[in-house]
């Protein structure tokens, strides 16, 4: 597969990095090509307008924006494009990401925002629907995704074996 950017993952501060880069985990896993920023919404009015012009014409298809507290990149972001934009809430604040969940999933009608999980599981999730964004017009990442959920499948079915002969033991 290209390992030419395709998908851009834009955090608000350094300090998004511990949890964003789940997200990047995903993208190695499945060999798609990505770029990470730091831009913020209301720190970098300018950076991140400048990021989002530019992104269409360097290959960029879909965008994923990490951010804590009161959480406006997605909306910002997603204000400057029609590129597809996955918010993904962060736990920044003593309200623990709830303040980023609701700034990011409640936008109002006419330019939306696809609102993931906060934390990590928003960024791993964050990474899987961008790759099934991609696998829309990728037969190679859509064969992947789905080798993807056969293993994870397995995994729980396995789990599942490893359970029933703890019970029979007690
Ligand atoms: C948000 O404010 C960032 O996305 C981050 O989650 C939060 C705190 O930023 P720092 O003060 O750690 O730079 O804009």
């Amino acid at each position: 597969m290209s390992t030419e950017p395709r998908v851009g993952v834009l955090m608000g501060s350094d300090s998004d990095w511990s949890v964003m880069q789940e997200a990047g985990k995903v993208f190695k896993q499945f060999g798609i090509g990505f770029e990470m920023k730091v831009t913020s919404a209301h720190r970098t009015p300018e950076r991140t307008h400048t990021y989002v012009s530019e992104a269409p014409g360097r290959g960029i298809k879909v965008l994923i924006c990490g951010a804590g507290a009161a959480a406006h990149l997605a909306g910002v972001v997603a204000s400057g494009t029609n590129l597809p934009v996955i918010g993904v809430p962060l736990a920044a604040t003593d309200l623990d990401g709830l303040d980023a969940l609701l700034s990011t999933v409640q936008m109002p009608g006419g330019i939306p925002v696809a609102s993931m999980a906060i934390g990590k599981a928003g960024a791993k999730n964050a990474a899987l629907f961008a790759c099934q964004i991609l696998a829309l017009s990728d037969p190679e990442l859509a064969t992947a995704l789905n080798t993807y959920r056969t293993d994870m499948a397995a995994s729980v079915a396995k789990k599942d074996a490893a359970l029933q002969s703890k019970l029979a033991d007690l």
